[in-house]
């Protein structure tokens, strides 16, 4: 057991980041006001550097002013860049709020007003300038506005062309201004609509190759958005990793059925972050690991650096328990048994005539197949076990 003080301490090849907007949540919702004051973004990023995080991500908007005229701009983004050097935290993702402005009510890139949607492209567009500037690789594009209340304001088939033209525009200017920035499209299935368009990473993965540079977009799936939904986050994490397209992660908690809690990682359902961070270690990804997450309402500041200090510490501790479930001898035997062909069933990976033959003349015994023991009951009881540090 390491010894509470000098483990599990972050560090920049971790690759941990958070957003302006999850430290310097000020805990506003629907029924109250805030609770906490305001930071600057300058101090939110020395709060950064305090609690050892990498990156800080933000929107134009947490940065710069919505009405900023080009030279404020360039002075605000000149003395956040230096902010950031001064306190050794690097910019690796950035975005644009398409969601908060009260023009963006119905949606930006899927609005029916030519107007809303021209202006959504156009403060994107200036948004990857101020990525560019502070050196993000990565930009993503998150539609909180994209949907309706009722299905009569537009054909869903409608805004699913009119947000292909706006990421192809976009993918355009990226390749013009030599930006080199990867887009992660990160999709959520209600709130703030009452139904957001492209619900999960699995509807993004269906739509990205139908764009004219599928290379340069990916995905961003977000722990929250699909268990609010009641799904199994893993599984679309590993199919956007098996089709290459894992650009970012958002990392949080939050219970299936309820509203939008960004809980702090591994907060509310702890197997299933262990099974994410088992996944993302054994397959080598490299992105940053970003905490789209915030701290309780009851919290002030110092509960602040507890949370994104806890984010940190337990993907930490997973991760050391990653480690311990792929080198635990009872769960990696039980797990080489269940994959073995003793049998010498046909190998269905080429397809010919002749293969196709053999398979058609082959005899399953079904009964000795079902005589095979699927031990996962033990499988799972010893993950269980290790989790809670039994020997
Ligand atoms: C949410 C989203 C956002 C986005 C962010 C980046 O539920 O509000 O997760 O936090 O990730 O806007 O585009
Ligand atoms: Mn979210
Ligand atoms: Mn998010």
């Amino acid at each position: 057991m390491k010894s509470k003080s000098t483990a599990y301490q972050p560090r920049p090849e971790h690759k941990f980041s958070f957003g302006l907007w999850t430290v310097g949540n000020r805990g506003r919702d629907p029924f109250g006001d805030f609770v906490r004051p305001q930071l600057s973004p300058a101090q939110l990023v020395d709060l950064l550097a305090e609690v050892g995080a990498w990156g800080v991500n933000l929107h134009d908007n947490d940065l710069v002013p919505i009405d900023a005229k080009p030279r404020e701009r360039d002075r605000i983004v000149k003395g956040f860049k230096k902010a950031c050097k001064d306190a050794g935290i690097v910019v690796p993702m950035a975005t644009v709020s398409l969601f908060f402005h009260p023009v963006f009510r119905d949606g930006a890139f899927t609005a029916n007003d030519p107007e809303v949607r021209a202006y959504a492209v156009q403060k994107t567009m200036r948004a990857m300038d101020i990525g560019a500037e502070l050196g993000a690789t990565i930009f993503v594009l998150w539609g909180g506005r994209e949907g309706v209340e009722t299905d009569a304001s537009r054909r869903p088939d409608e805004a699913f062309k009119r947000l292909r033209e706006a990421v192809n525009y976009l993918c355009e200017y990226n390749l013009d201004r030599g930006y080199g920035f990867k887009f992660a499209l990160e999709a959520k299935p209600n709130e703030p609509r009452g139904d957001i368009y492209m619900a999960t990473t699995g509807h993004y993965l269906g739509f990205i190759p139908t764009l004219d540079h599928p290379d340069m977009v990916g995905v961003n799936p977000e722990v929250a958005h699909e268990q609010m939904a009641g799904l199994n986050f893993l599984h679309g994490v590993a199919q956007a990793w098996e089709e290459g397209k894992l650009f970012h992660i958002d990392l949080n908690d939050q219970m299936p059925g309820r509203y939008d809690q960004d809980f702090r990682f591994g907060s509310a359902n702890l197997k299933s972050a262990f099974w994410l961070v088992n996944f993302l270690e054994n397959v080598g990804y490299a992105g940053p690991r970003h905490f789209d997450a915030h701290a309780y309402r009851t919290e002030d500041y110092e509960g602040v650096k507890d949370f994104a200090r806890g984010c940190m510490r337990t993907y930490l501790i997973l991760k050391e328990k990653a480690e311990q479930w792929r080198s635990d001898k009872d769960i990696q035997s039980i797990l080489k048994t269940l994959v073995a062909n003793k049998s010498g069933a046909p190998s269905l990976a080429e397809y010919s005539k002749k293969n196709a033959s053999g398979l058609l003349a082959c005899e399953f015994d079904k009964d000795k197949i079902l005589r095979k023991r699927l031990p996962y009951e033990r499988l799972d009881q010893l993950t269980v076990e290790l989790l809670l540090a039994v020997d």
